[in-house]
């Protein structure tokens, strides 16, 4: 079992595609461990993209992210860093495989609906920006596992 961290953008929120993307997630099996709706400060939205502070776009990226309500998930499941990388789909939706996220959802990579941790490393650090460790719900039992899937 793996933990990582997905935001649906402002983007997303404005279209009325909370639902929509949650889904995709449930459906496939992972859990939700910690969800919660908010506006990111810039000082958060800095922290959270500080890799890409010296990235022509990282401007445009923070006025971005810091628009309007995002929603902010922990999510618990086998491999689930790679695994929810995989149902995001590329950067660029442009290049995303059909099926995915981005593909299906998404125009641009300035407007790509949503973000995924890349690594493990990521998913822990970003985790630890949106949420206290008493907001999460770890290693709570859906009935698919008990009954479908034996881990
Ligand atoms: P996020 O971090 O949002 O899940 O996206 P990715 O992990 O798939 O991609 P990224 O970190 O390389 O980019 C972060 C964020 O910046 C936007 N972006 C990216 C942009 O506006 N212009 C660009 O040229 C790039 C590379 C899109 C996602």
């Amino acid at each position: 079992m793996q933990r990582t961290f997905i935001a649906i953008k402002p983007d997303a929120v404005q279209r009325g595609l909370i639902g929509e993307i949650i889904q995709r997630f449930e459906k496939k099996g992972f859990k939700i461990v910690g969800i919660k709706i908010l506006e990111l400060n810039r000082k958060t939205a800095e922290k959270h993209y500080e890799e890409h502070v010296n990235k022509p776009f990282f401007e445009n990226l923070v006025s971005f992210i810091t628009s309007g309500p995002v929603v902010a998930i922990t999510l618990e499941g086998i491999n689930a860093v790679e695994a929810a990388r995989k149902l995001i789909g590329a950067t660029n939706p442009a290049n995303a495989d059909p099926g995915t996220i981005r593909a299906d959802l998404a125009h641009t990579m300035e407007r790509n609906v949503i973000h995924g941790s890349d690594s493990l490393k990521n998913a822990e650090r970003e985790i630890a920006i949106f949420f206290d460790e008493s907001e999460l719900i770890p290693g709570w039992k859906r009935d698919l596992e008990e009954r479908f899937i034996k881990l």
